[in-house]
């Protein structure tokens, strides 16, 4: 059986900047249709008993790129740099997260999906890098979204590295914010070469990984982007 991914959701279409509505990059699902998994499409809810049947109900979870994280989640006030956020998505993402992590079930985060998993574990962010960190690197390229912009150091003894089997890989790179304290529990899977974290795993569970680039633009012309989608679904599909 395939697994079935769900997969959260922007509240705003970006080409038309309407409101009230959900988009999603379809990279996504095709990257999930590819590996060999169902994508489930997950419309925006707060009810906790649905939360609780959706959790059930899936077998991995994707939490995709989009706008930034609120900092009430890790007990901060909000910074002048900060930009837009979605607070019903927050809400959700956050109780969806805890709930298939408690499960133990399969989760991959994707840019704001990697802010999402550390700030609902208990780690922090920081909430705009221009003001916030000291790094040199451009974080935010000006370049399409399939080009391969700066390059991030992976740790040997980790999950990440199975799946690049190399310790410097190239990525693309579209963030302002970025994981600054690391949940407990979690660990630091890869780094940029100006020091700041770009990929977070949990080495207790069978796929909990985080990473700060945009996977989804890259697979179809990068082998190791694929099976970072491949290995996912293929975890997921283990616990279905
Ligand atoms: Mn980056």
């Amino acid at each position: 059986m395939r697994p079935r991914i769900g997969v959260t959701v922007n509240d705003e279409d970006k080409s038309s900047g309407r409101r009230s509505g959900i988009w999603l990059g379809s990279d996504y699902t095709d990257a999930l249709y590819e590996t060999g998994a169902i994508p489930v499409v997950l419309a925006f809810t707060e009810d906790n008993e649905i939360l609780d049947d959706m959790a059930q109900q899936l077998d991995g979870l994707l939490l995709t790129g989009g706008n930034d994280v609120s900092p009430i989640i890790f007990g901060e006030e909000p910074h002048i740099g900060l930009g837009e956020i979605a607070p019903i998505r927050d809400e959700m993402e956050v109780g969806l997260f805890r709930r298939m992590f408690s499960a133990r079930k399969a989760v991959l985060g994707i840019c704001r999906g990697i802010q999402v998993m550390n700030a609902a574990a208990g780690g922090n962010l920081y909430q705009d890098l221009a003001r916030e960190w000291k790094g040199t690197l451009q974080h935010s390229q000006k370049a399409p979204r399939d080009y391969l912009a700066h390059s991030v150091l992976v740790e040997r003894d980790t999950r990440l590295f199975q799946i690049y089997e190399h310790e410097e890989v190239m990525v693309n790179t579209f963030h302002h914010q970025a994981v600054r304290k690391v949940a407990p529990g979690f660990r630091v899977s890869a780094k940029s070469r100006d020091g700041l974290v770009e990929a977070i795993e949990h080495p207790d569970h069978a796929f909990m990984v985080g990473v700060q680039w945009h996977p989804e633009n890259l697979w179809r012309r990068h082998e190791a982007h694929r099976r970072l989608f491949a290995t996912f679904v293929n975890a997921a599909a283990n616990r279905s």
